[in-house]
C-alpha cells in the first residue's frame, strides 16, 4: 500500500485516537473495499466443530487484526489489547481481537453489582481512546434542530436533568456454548464468540435520558421519526466492506425517559474506555448490541439503520433457515431480551457428597421491561421444580439480573440432571431444551440450563460405610471414574448374600 492510501484513512480529529470517520465519505469506503479486496486474509477459523483450544486467549483474532493493518491501523489492535490488560486482566479472555472478554463464575457471583473490572466486555472493533475535552456528540437527522453537545454540556445538571439506573446488560450471544455444543451454526467472520454464562453483567450507569436531549437539546424530533440510530467511533468490516458501527432502537422506546440513557460513568467511576469512554448508550431491557459505545453521533431515521450490525446481524431465525436460505430478511431483529437464567454453581460434570440437600447458585434476567419474579430448579431434569425462597434473591430491579441461591432436596444417588427455569413479570418462562429454541446465528440461548452433578447422598447406610471405608484408608473418593484399589467385598459378606438371594432362578 502505497503512503498516501494509508493516509487517506487518517484519524478524524486531533484528541480522537483510533477513530475513523467513515460513515460521511463514501469514497473513502470504497477506496477501502478496494484495497481490501487486493490481499489475501488469514481464513476465518473453525472453532465450532473441532473443540476448543485450552489456550488464554482461546481464540485469537488474526483476520481482524489483518483488515485493520491493511488500512493502516495497527495501532487501534495494539492500544486495544494494552487496554484490556489494563482494565480487564482477570476475564476469561475468549477473543483476542476484536476483544471479547467473559466474567468468570466466582466473578459473576460476587453480587449483585458486577466490579468494573470483572464485567464481560464485547467488542465488534478496535477499541478508541477519545480525550473527553475535545469530545463532541452530534445528534441531526429528523430532528427539529441538529446540534454538537460537548460532555462538559451533556454532564451540565443546569442543562440536562441527570438520572443513576441499574441495569444488567446481555450479549445475545450469552450461553451459546450450549447450542454450538449440540448443533453448530454460523461462525461469522467476526467470530460468533463461544461464549458461556458470563456475557452478562450488571452495573449503576450514570447519565442522562436520550428523551431528556432529544426534547431540551433538539426540540425534539420530527413526525416522521421512528428510529433513533447509533454511531460509534470504532470500525467494522463486514465483507471487505467498512462501516463505523452502527445499530438503531425505535423512537417509542427512547420516549420511556429511563430507559435509554447516555451514560459516562458506571459504577461511581469514569466509564472505562473498554465500555465506551467517554460516552456510551445503554438501553435497558434490549440485547447488549444495541447499548452502542463511543458513541459520537445520533440520527433520528424513519426506518431501521441500515448498519449491517443492526440489518444483517443479530437475527433470529427459524430451524428452517441456514447457510442454505439464510437471507437478512427473513429472520427477524432481536431487540428486547427474553427471560433467561444459568446455573452458576457448581459446574457442570461436578460430584457432590451431601447430606440430602444440594447448593446451587445462579443468576436470572428477564429484559423487555419484565423483571424476575421466581427462579425454580429442578433437580430431575425438569419434573419436579423447587421455587427459590425471596430471601434467597437479590432485589428486585425493573431492569436487572436477580441472583439467587438453594437449597434443593436431593434423595437419589448417581448422575442426576439439574436445571433452572425462571418466570418474569409478564409470566413468561424459558424454553425447556436447547434444541427447542436453535437458531443458525446461535442467538438468545434462553433454554433452561441444565447441568448433570454426579450426587453421593451421605444420609444412606450404604454410602455412609463407603465414605467410612475410604476415609480410614486415607482415599480420596475423586476422581469419581478412578476405580477403587480395594476390594469392593469380602468373599464371606459375598458369598452370605449371594445364598440369601440366590443369583440362578429355582425351576
Ligand atoms: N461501538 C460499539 N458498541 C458496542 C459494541 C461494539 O462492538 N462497538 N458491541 C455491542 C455488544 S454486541 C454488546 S453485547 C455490548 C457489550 O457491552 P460491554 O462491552 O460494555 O459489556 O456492547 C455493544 N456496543
Ligand atoms: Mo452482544
Amino acid at each position: 500500500m502505497s503512503q498516501n492510501e494509508v493516509e487517506a484513512f487518517a484519524e478524524e480529529k486531533l484528541g480522537w485516537t483510533g477513530y475513523v470517520e467513515w460513515e460521511k465519505y463514501p469514497e473513502k469506503k470504497s477506496a477501502a473495499t478496494k484495497i481490501l479486496n487486493t490481499k489475501k486474509f488469514t481464513p476465518i477459523p473453525e472453532f465450532q466443530l473441532v473443540p476448543l483450544p485450552k489456550t488464554n486467549p482461546i481464540l485469537i483474532g488474526h483476520r481482524w487484526k489483518e483488515y485493520h493493518e491493511a488500512l493502516g491501523l495497527k495501532s487501534v489492535v495494539d492500544f486495544s489489547w494494552k487496554t484490556v490488560l489494563e482494565e480487564k486482566p482477570d476475564l476469561l479472555h475468549v477473543l483476542d481481537f476484536p476483544y471479547n472478554g467473559e466474567t468468570t463464575r466466582e466473578q459473576l457471583l460476587l453480587g449483585k453489582i458486577t466490579d468494573n473490572k470483572y464485567h464481560f466486555v464485547r467488542n465488534h472493533g478496535g477499541i478508541p481512546d477519545i480525550q473527553e475535552d475535545v469530545f463532541e456528540l452530534e445528534i441531526g437527522g429528523l430532528v427539529n434542530k441538529t446540534v454538537k453537545l460537548s460532555l462538559k454540556d451533556l454532564k451540565d445538571p443546569a442543562k440536562f436533568p441527570q438520572t443513576e439506573v441499574t441495569v444488567t446488560l446481555q450479549c445475545s450471544g450469552t450461553r451459546r456454548i450450549e447450542q454450538i455444543e449440540q448443533y453448530p451454526g454460523d461462525g461469522d467472520e467476526l467470530i460468533n464468540a463461544p461464549w458461556g454464562e458470563g456475557a452478562i453483567g450488571t452495573a449503576v450507569y450514570r447519565g442522562v435520558s436520550l428523551k431528556k436531549v432529544l426534547k431540551l437539546a433538539c426540540g425534539g424530533v420530527t413526525p416522521e421519526c421512528k428510529h433513533l440510530e447509533f454511531i460509534g467511533a470504532d470500525t467494522y468490516f463486514k465483507k471487505k466492506n467498512v462501516f463505523n458501527y452502527a445499530v438503531s432502537v425505535p423512537f417509542r422506546k427512547v420516549r420511556a425517559a429511563e430507559e435509554v440513557l447516555l451514560a459516562w460513568e458506571m459504577n461511581g467511576q469514569p466509564l472505562p474506555k473498554s465500555h465506551g469512554a467517554p460516552l456510551r448508550v445503554v438501553v435497558t431491557g434490549y440485547i447488549g448490541a444495541r447499548s452502542c459505545k463511543w458513541v459520537y453521533r445520533i440520527n433520528a431515521l424513519a426506518e431501521p439503520s441500515m448498519g449491517p450490525v443492526q440489518a444483517q446481524e443479530y437475527l433470529y431465525y427459524t430451524s428452517q433457515i441456514g447457510k442454505q436460505n439464510a437471507k437478512y430478511s427473513n429472520g427477524f431483529s432481536i431487540q428486547q431480551m427474553p427471560v433467561s437464567s444459568a446455573i452458576i454453581s457448581p459446574v457442570d460434570k461436578k460430584v457432590i457428597v451431601h447430606d440430602g440437600k444440594i447448593t446451587l447458585k445462579g443468576w436470572a434476567y428477564s429484559g423487555g421491561g419484565n423483571w424476575v419474579e421466581r427462579v425454580e430448579v429442578s433437580p430431575d431434569g425438569g419434573s419436579v421444580w423447587y421455587a427459590v425462597d425471596q430471601e434467597n434473591m437479590t432485589e428486585k430491579h425493573y431492569h436487572a439480573w436477580r441472583l439467587w441461591a438453594i437449597d434443593v432436596p436431593v434423595d437419589a444417588e448417581g448422575w442426576l440432571e439439574f436445571c433452572v427455569r425462571t418466570w418474569d413479570s409478564s409470566n413468561n418462562t424459558e424454553p425447556t431444551f436447547v434444541r427447542s429454541s436453535w437458531n443458525w446465528d446461535l442467538h438468545v440461548t434462553s433454554s433452561c440450563h441444565r447441568i448433570k452433578l454426579y450426587s453421593v447422598n451421605r444420609t444412606r447406610a450404604a454410602t455412609r460405610e463407603r465414605l467410612a471405608e475410604l476415609a480410614a484408608r486415607q482415599t480420596e473418593f475423586e476422581p469419581l471414574t478412578l476405580p477403587l484399589e480395594y476390594t469392593l467385598e469380602g468373599t464371606e459378606d459375598y458369598l452370605a448374600a449371594c445364598r440369601k438371594y440366590p443369583r440362578e432362578p429355582v425351576c
